[in-house]
């Protein structure tokens, strides 16, 4: 066996729980954090998923029809710049922003701030980069239709008190006002509010449609949560994963669905690339410790050898089937790409998951992950590896 060294193809299942939690917390906090390895003095890069939570489940009023955000503004900067925060007044620059979603005039004032910005990136955020002069996150998308209220973070500082960057985190966002224009519900055609009053986040006991009542509690839900996740150079051999907490016991059985998500294009792999890329039927067990699928260093079983070389799988089915009770489900099918599948059972005594698939046309090229340890978190990542199978 040995493991690919620079041409290596990277692709990524991920799996998350069918369950979502909310926190009820303070505004704009880091509500989880997993610490890394490199200290804060170093550079990092960012990515992080938005994911709204102002729909029906979470909120008693929404706009009727065409409730949406609009695009997202999100900067990594120093502690000389601040793009929004409560108790502030809006810039005009925001103000746009807050009450038409325009992202314009905050791009250009973001571009003559110079060096108080490390960058900026709109739409999704993808590699916001971070160091030391620029340590400080501010994102922010219009609540829309709506007069001048947004959600997002400001001057966020994904950094642990042992002074190293957090590997993954979370910040919910809650609805605030950026204080430019009146208006107490989903509408967008309002006076201007004269003179401008703050920005302020919005509270139960300020008339708004966010109020939302819980067992005869008013509250406001956080609307939206960001997933952070800063980009890693591994080599081959190694796995990133994003693993969470969640609020599942882990005596329960649970359900996991599984997305493949492709990262195998010419672009990343410029070397060779085949006409007809495309994977066989991926086969996703869940097992407990005495089932091994395959591991690195491990003679490949007869299932695996047929998997990678030929992407047939009914070998590796029997081998799962002959394992008895140490498997607990099996999810084998036919997936395009970024689609996902249906859930993975999961309980207390199979809680680990494996998988394969072969990388065609590509000889005997298989791409898996292995023995991912399940229990206790909710949502989790990607392995690759390619053994060369004798
Ligand atoms: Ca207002």
């Amino acid at each position: 066996m040995k493991v690919a060294t620079s041409d290596s193809y990277y692709i990524a299942f991920y799996t998350f729980f069918s369950f979502s939690s909310l926190s009820f917390t303070s505004a704009n906090d880091i509500v989880w954090g997993m610490e890394g390895k490199v200290k804060s003095h170093q550079a990092v890069t960012y990515n992080c998923d938005f994911v709204s939570l102002w729909n029906n489940d979470n909120f008693d009023t929404l706009p009727k029809g065409g409730a949406h955000w609009s695009q997202l503004i999100t900067a990594s900067h120093s502690e000389n710049y601040e793009m929004w925060s409560p108790g502030s007044i809006s810039t005009k620059a925001f103000e746009k922003l807050a009450e038409d979603g325009s992202v314009k005039e905050l791009k250009k004032e973001m571009d003559v701030a110079g060096d108080k910005i490390g960058n900026y990136v709109t739409g999704n955020i993808r590699g916001l980069k971070l160091d030391a002069n620029h340590p400080y996150m501010s994102s922010a998308t219009m609540i829309a239709p709506s007069p001048d209220w947004f959600a997002g973070f400001h001057d966020v500082k994904p950094v642990s008190e042992n002074g190293f960057w957090y590997d993954e985190f979370d910040v919910t966002a809650y609805p605030y006002d950026a204080g430019t224009e009146e208006g107490t519900d989903y509408s967008y055609s309002n006076d201007a509010t004269n003179p401008q009053e703050p920005i302020f986040v919005y509270t139960p006991d300020i008339q708004s449609p966010f109020i939302t009542n819980r067992n005869g509690t008013d509250v406001i839900p956080p609307v939206a949560r960001f997933e952070c996740s800063r980009i890693k150079d591994e080599g081959p051999g190694t796995f990133m994963r994003r693993a969470k907490m969640s609020t599942v016991d882990s005596s329960r059985r649970v359900q996991y669905d599984v997305q493949l998500v492709n990262m195998w294009n010419e672009k990343n792999h410029p070397n060779d690339f085949p006409n007809f890329p495309h994977y066989s039927w991926p086969v996703i067990v869940s097992h407990n410790s005495n089932y091994e699928m395959w591991n690195s260093g491990m003679k490949a079983s007869p299932g695996v050898k047929q998997v990678a070389e030929v992407g047939a799988y009914s070998k590796l089915e029997g081998e799962i089937a002959a394992a008895g009770s140490d498997t607990l489900d099996t999810i084998v099918g036919r997936v395009g790409l970024s689609q996902r599948i249906r859930g993975l059972a999961m309980d207390k005594d199979h809680f680990k998951v494996s998988a394969i698939t072969m990388i065609a046309p590509r000889y005997a090229f298989t791409l898996l992950f292995e023995i991912f340890h399940l229990e206790n978190t909710r949502l989790l990542t990607f392995y690759f590896i390619s053994p060369t199978l004798d």
